[in-house]
Order: C-alpha cells, then structure tokens, then sequence
C-alpha cells in the first residue's frame, strides 16, 4: 500500500513515463524558496547562464548542491520525495542522485531544449525519477513531456543547451531530437497548468522540454532525482552531466552510498 502516490498515479507514471502529483511538495513550499534563494547567493561550480547574449530575460541554473543548503538537506531527508520516488518506481529503496535548480526569471523567451536525462547521467537501469517541483504558478512554461518516450528503443541524441552542439560524439548511436511544435499530432505531450508544490514525476529517458517564461512573474523549480534498486554506474562516451569527478565508480556496480545515500527503504 503506497503512501504518497495513488496506484492509478503510479500506473500512469510506469505507461507514459511522466505524472502529474498535485500538493505533493505543499507543505515545501517555502524551505524550497529559501534553498534557492540560497544557492542563487551562493552558486556552486556548477551554476550556469543559459542564454546568449541579446537574449531577453535570466535562464539560471544549478545542480549537486543540496548536501551544503540546509533547506535542501531537509527536503531530501524529511520530505515525501524519498518515499514517493520508490512507490512510484516500485523500488525496495530510494537513493539521492541529485538536486537541479532552474530559474526562469520574467521575459526569458529561451526554451529549454527537448532533452532526455538519461544519456547526460552514468545511470543505467529503469528504476529511477525525477520530481519537477515549480513554486510559483506556472501556465506555459511548465514542464512538457512526450508520453511513452521512456520507452523507445534508443537514446536521444544530448546536446548542450546554450550552443547545441552534440555532447558526445556517435551522433548515429542515438534519435534525432524530437521538435512536437513543429509535428502537431505526431506526439502525445503530457503538460499541467501546476500550482506551487505540485510536482511533475518523470522518467530520465523521458523526452521533455519547458517554453521560456514570457509571464510577468519568475518560474523557480527545484528538481530532486532519485534512483532505484535495479540503478548501475554505466560508462557513457565523454564527460557526464553532473560529471562527480574522482568518483571511482565501474560499470555494473551500484552507485556508491557515501555519494548518493539511500535515504528510504521497505
Ligand atoms: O525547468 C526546466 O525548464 C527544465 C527542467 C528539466 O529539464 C529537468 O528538470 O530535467
């Protein structure tokens, strides 16, 4: 008997590799504010700017931060999250991968490209999530998300937001990046009007994307990705995003818990 998510959520999240989880975050609201004001202050080596100059608006983001902000040490140990991400995995366990801030502030017109997570990361497996949790409402630019694309036999090709350039080379080992505005029909895209606290559940193979935030007021969306038990370090062809130098791992082993805790279990 799950706790956090409804079977019919997890239902959902297991088909189309995306769900919708109103209220999920309600009651952390603020402490996520607060961690990313924070780490807006204090930018890890990580924190990027992704928009080109001539570019309207403030495209922020930040990842592997939460161990040094409190606000976000407690949302990962004390939170939902860690419960919810393993019912909705039907995972034995939950194992913190790593946080993600993205700040949209108002008149930005970047999208965020359409992008799987999977091929950035050194995960392989199919247990894992991640939550999108916006708090400020968000309209058009919420999280957008091609249902059933966790499951389609190969990668999608990963570029680099700001320059799109490929990320790897082989750029035959993977899909061409997918563009649903301009194939109306060809895709079903799974996309809420959200309120602050709902999250968005996705799959790291799940192609999505978000439009630019072109309302008058920011969109701060804090990201916090969970793996499972079936998850192994796999070796991917360059550099991974978060690349965690020095980190030792093999391919087939599981991620190591001194790095990535467990922080919920059956
Ligand atoms: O917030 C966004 O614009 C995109 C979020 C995203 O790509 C992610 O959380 O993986």
């Amino acid at each position: 008997m799950s706790k956090y998510v409804t079977e019919q959520q997890i239902a959902d999240y297991q088909r189309d590799g995306a769900v919708y989880i109103p209220g999920l975050f309600k009651d952390w609201v603020e402490p996520i504010r607060a961690g990313i004001a924070r780490n807006m202050r204090e930018p890890g080596p990580y924190a990027a700017e992704n928009l080109k100059p001539g570019e309207t608006g403030r495209f922020f983001d930040d990842y592997c931060n939460w161990e040094r902000i409190p606000e976000f040490v407690e949302i990962v140990r004390n939170s939902p999250a860690a419960q919810a991400a393993a019912e909705l995995m039907r995972s034995k366990s939950a194992q913190m991968f790593h946080d993600h801030i993205l700040v949209k502030e108002p008149g930005t017109s970047k999208a965020t490209p359409w992008h799987q997570d999977a091929p950035y990361y050194f995960v392989d497996g199919e247990q894992n999530v991640s939550f999108w949790v916006p708090v400020d409402p968000v309209n058009d630019a919420t999280l957008r998300m091609i249902a059933g694309s966790h499951r389609w036999p190969k990668m999608v090709l990963p570029v680099r937001w700001l320059s799109d350039q490929n990320f790897y080379a082989g750029e035959n080992d993977y899909l061409p990046v997918p563009n649903p505005d301009a194939e109306p029909g060809k895709y079903n895209v799974l996309e809420w009007k959200m309120q602050p606290g709902d999250a968005v559940a996705f799959h790291y193979k799940t192609v999505h994307g978000a439009r630019g935030n072109l309302a008058a007021a920011r969109r701060r969306a804090f990201s916090i990705r969970w793996v499972g038990d079936d998850a192994r370090y796999v070796t991917r062809p360059g550099r991974t995003s978060p690349p965690y130098p020095g980190h030792e791992m093999k391919d087939g082993q599981k991620l190591r818990e001194d790095w990535f805790p467990i922080i919920w279990q059956a």
